[in-house]
């Protein structure tokens, strides 16, 4: 894989906005800080941050046409909501236009927004800086998450999770199905973890 990071960061300049662009580089950074924490591979993290939001500035009719074009799958959820779209799109961009062919890479691109059961590290990573990048300022539980990402991954991955559930219930808005059974894994994983240390 010969990929090279400044040709990468000057064609995102030219097809994210401003914000997104600089959120990029911040998940970029974020996820290569905690790749040296938790010993995975610093260049993955890097292109996989940078990389991770390459489709979110296209429409929503031309997202959708795309992934029609290009034999991708869209579920209900999406179709309601295709914003959802820039992860699956975003990957098939990452491995046709930017030659990314590391399939954990690319996982990591497909999963960041809903996460999934039992990721990798890197889709944990690429997972976690999405919410914790320094440019965020939104999100519930900020302070504590970044905290938590760099002493206790997992459970940084539960509460990031637990925490955007109630804020789309709370908006009244679709749960993926991927988004609910990523949910349920950490939950067990937290709770059966918590069991085993009392007993
Ligand atoms: O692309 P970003 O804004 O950096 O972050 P993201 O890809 O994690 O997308 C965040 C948005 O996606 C946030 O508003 C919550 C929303 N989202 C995450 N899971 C689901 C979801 N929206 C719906 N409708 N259903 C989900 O399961
Ligand atoms: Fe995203
Ligand atoms: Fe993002």
């Amino acid at each position: 894989m010969d990929i090279n990071i400044n040709s990468i960061k000057k064609e995102l300049i030219k097809t994210l906005d401003k914000d997104r662009y600089n959120h990029t580089v911040g998940v970029s950074y974020t996820a290569m800080c905690l790749a040296m924490r938790y010993e995975e591979n610093i260049k993955n993290a890097e292109i996989a941050g940078l990389l991770h939001d390459c489709a979110k500035c296209i429409p929503d009719k031309k997202k959708i046409k795309m992934c029609l074009e290009n034999n991708i799958e869209i579920t209900n959820v999406e179709m309601e909501h295709p914003y959802l779209l820039h992860s699956k799109l975003g990957a098939y961009i990452a491995e046709s236009k930017y030659n990314v062919d590391d399939q954990d890479i690319l996982n990591s691109i497909i999963k960041h927004t809903t996460g999934s059961d039992n990721m990798t590290m890197l889709e944990k990573i690429v997972y976690v800086a999405d919410y914790i990048e320094p440019k965020r300022y939104k999100a519930a539980n900020l302070t504590e998450v970044r905290k938590l990402a760099f002493t206790d991954i997992d459970m940084a991955v539960y509460v990031i999770m637990r925490d955007t559930i109630n804020y789309l219930n709370s908006k009244g808005n679709v749960i993926d199905n991927n988004t609910n059974i990523a949910y349920t894994y950490y939950k067990d994983l937290i709770d059966n973890r918590n069991k085993t240390q009392l007993t």
